[in-house]
């Protein structure tokens, strides 16, 4: 298979770029390194030190049988794009290449525009390149849990059969994103549900929920070299990465608000294992598919609970402190979203247990000299 993985540097980008390797795909990984420019205005970076994205290729070509190619290319550049696509002819493009950070887009008026311009134009772009170079190309795009917000209805796998003064429909279920961010992607998704159905385009739309974790098969070959981004900060952070760093620094989980949010998330690999399983399993031509991509959802309060048992089993202090919610969202919910698609098809999901949180533990404790402290408390807040 010919996978084109778009947005390959970055946190979920580069230990698929190395798994797909790995399955002896023939894989082209492109990435703009913008991610890394966008820490840097708000003096953040990974915990981890981390190699630049051509010496981490150099050095899996180097020690692996199957090479990678690469290119740094913005799918900004439409021209560009095009080039990629009529020379490369993939079979599967996995699109990453999205700013990730619903605090970074809710910054600025500057942030959320670069935010949509960046998300919706790049795909927008995409789209147009594959009708007219690789219209037979199965889309495998990241879209996010984060779409659908926290509806008082259970939430359906992106499509919703409707009963309306007694007649009946199947439309996109409704969405209720919590920032500019989540909301690219809701505009994303419309516009690929729109090509596959004018254009006979094939899309999987993963609506993902937060991934927490740092360790996949391709990184634990060689932790030093090939490991991925591990952020940790309040924009680039996500919760389980950030209270688990946060014990580790003696410092309070930071839960916003009351803690009664309910949202789903996954372990790194379990993002990886997803993407496979559909990518084996191409939807039909025409067809918009989207799967609910988690293994577990419970309240924000749970989650540190969790963390908390984890340390008290191991004699480790921790504390868990509820500060005002810089975020406009709902903090008591109803929440239930399916995901038995990915299950059918065969994923075995990973639990967050003891074994997983020591995984991430062990990371942070090994470069705990390199936290910013700053950087944890969150200081962009949804209504100024
Ligand atoms: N939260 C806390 N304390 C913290 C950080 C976050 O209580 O210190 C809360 C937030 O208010 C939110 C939840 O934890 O209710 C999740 O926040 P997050 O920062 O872990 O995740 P989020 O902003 O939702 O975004 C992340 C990724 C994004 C992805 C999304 C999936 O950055 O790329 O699309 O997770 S989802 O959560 O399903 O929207």
């Amino acid at each position: 298979m010919k996978v084109l993985i778009l947005g390959a540097d970055g946190y979920l980008g580069w230990p698929t770029t190395m798994y797909f390797s790995n399955k002896g795909c023939e894989v082209y990984a492109v990435d703009n390194l913008s991610k890394r420019k966008i820490e840097s205005e708000f003096g953040t970076e990974p915990l981890n030190p981390l190699k630049p994205f051509r010496e981490r290729v150099k050095i899996w070509n180097k020690n692996q049988k199957n090479q990678i190619s690469y290119l740094v290319a913005d799918l900004l550049n439409y021209k560009v794009l095009c080039e990629i696509l009529e020379k490369f002819r993939p079979d599967t493009i996995i699109h990453y290449a999205e700013q990730p950070s619903a605090p970074y887009s809710m910054a600025s008026r500057e942030k959320a525009v670069f935010t949509q311009h960046n998300n919706v134009i790049g795909n927008l772009n995409l789209l147009f390149a594959m009708k007219k170079f690789c219209p037979e190309s199965h889309l495998v795009k990241l879209g996010t849990m984060g779409e659908y917000g926290t509806p008082n209805i259970d939430i359906e796998e992106g499509w919703l059969e409707l009963e309306h003064n007694g007649r009946k429909d199947k439309v996109l279920y409704p969405k209720k994103p919590g920032s500019f961010y989540h909301l690219s992607k809701v505009h994303d998704s419309a516009n690929i549900e729109f090509a596959c159905r004018i254009w006979d385009l094939k899309c999987t739309d993963l609506n993902q929920g937060f991934v927490y974790g740092i360790s996949t098969d391709e990184i634990e070959l060689d932790y030093e070299n090939l490991s991925t981004a591990f952020h940790y900060d309040s924009i680039f952070g996500t919760i389980i990465n950030r209270f688990i760093t946060q014990t580790v620094c003696k410092k309070d989980m930071t839960v916003y608000g009351k803690g009664n949010q309910k949202r789903a998330f996954l372990n790194i690999s379990d993002t990886i294992n997803c993407v496979s399983i559909a990518c084996e399993n191409p939807p039909k031509k025409g067809e918009f598919r989207v799967f609910n991509q988690f293994t577990e959802f419970c309240s924000l309060n749970e989650i540190a609970t969790r963390i908390q048992n984890y340390a008290d089993a191991n004699k480790i202090k921790s504390n868990i402190s509820h500060i005002e919610n810089p975020r406009i969202e709902e903090e008591d919910h109803y929440y239930n979203p399916k995901n038995t698609s990915l299950i059918s098809l065969g994923l075995k999901p990973i639990i967050m247990d003891n074994k997983q949180i020591d995984k991430i533990f062990q990371l942070v404790k090994q470069n705990q000299n390199r936290v910013n402290l700053n950087t944890l408390n969150p200081h962009i807040k949804w209504k100024k």
